[in-house]
């Protein structure tokens, strides 16, 4: 049986709570700052992000409230400048230190490291994002914990295609049955799983009621000590937990064996 030997981590949602009042503010400035009279409430951006990436978004926006627009022949270009313009103010909220990571993020990576566990990431997001992200909540040597990142366009299709997974499973060296992701969303388990990998979730506000079927197990959090997560499904023990490498190892073992 293959033992627990990574963990690769998605970001946006799992890392940290970046959506409402990260990613979504800085696409609001970035239309704002370019004299476009396109808001994005709390609402509109939760039907936007079925589609993951941010140039994505913003085409899928374009497609549904002003499809003339994609007619233009500068549009790509256009799209473009918009999402480096959302990439600075992003980065530039990140480094104010308004986004902490979620609850028992940080005690789980020291735990992982401590068990000679590999850490890595696999997500959709513009690779400066993620550097700006761990900087802001580990430190300078944060992005230094994670052997691999893996981000954004270096693959050609994003979640819920496999593949951003799939590149961090090579760059690790590994095959993926000896590989644990850790995701929020039904896009991020639809990848993980597509590149054969077992993946544990965590919800939020924006994909709690979303199909996390294939999932190893659901909870609301990783939790801790003092406030310990609820599993909303599977493994068949239920109640409250708090995530940490012995319970990882043993909801890892338990999918090998069975
Ligand atoms: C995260 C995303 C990202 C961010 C925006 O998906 O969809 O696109 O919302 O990032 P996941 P960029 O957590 O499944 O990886 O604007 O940098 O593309
Ligand atoms: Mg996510």
């Amino acid at each position: 049986m293959q033992e627990l030997r990574a963990l690769i981590f998605d970001v946006d949602g799992t890392l940290a709570d970046t959506e409402r009042d990260g990613h979504r503010v800085a696409f609001n400035q970035a239309f704002a700052e370019a004299r476009l009279d396109w808001h994005w409430s709390v609402e509109r951006y939760g039907e936007l992000l079925r589609v993951t990436g941010g140039k994505e978004r913003i085409r899928q926006y374009l497609s549904e409230d002003h499809p003339e627009m994609l007619a233009d022949p500068g549009i790509e270009e256009r799209i473009r400048a918009l999402h480096a313009a959302k990439t600075r103010h992003y980065v530039r909220l990140l480094e104010g230190g308004s986004i902490p990571l979620r609850p028992g993020v940080r005690r789980l990576l020291d735990q992982a490291e401590q068990a000679g566990i590999r850490l890595a990431i696999a997500t959709t997001t513009t690779p400066e994002n993620v550097t700006a992200l761990l900087r802001a909540t580990l430190g300078e040597d944060g992005p230094w914990r994670f052997e691999v990142i893996s981000a954004g366009d270096v693959v050609p299709e994003k979640k819920p295609a496999p593949d951003i997974f799939t590149h961090a499973l090579e760059a690790l060296g590994l095959p993926p049955e000896a590989g644990l992701a850790l995701e929020d969303s039904d896009n991020g388990v639809r990848a993980a799983r597509g590149a054969g990998l077992a993946v544990v979730v965590t919800t939020n506000d924006y994909t709690r009621d979303q199909d996390f079927s294939g999932a190893l197990a659901v909870l609301d959090g990783f939790g801790e000590p003092e406030r310990p997560a609820r599993v909303l499904a599977g493994p068949p023990r239920s109640g409250s937990v708090v995530v940490d490498v012995p319970t990882l190892r043993g909801w890892f073992a338990a999918r090998t064996s069975g």
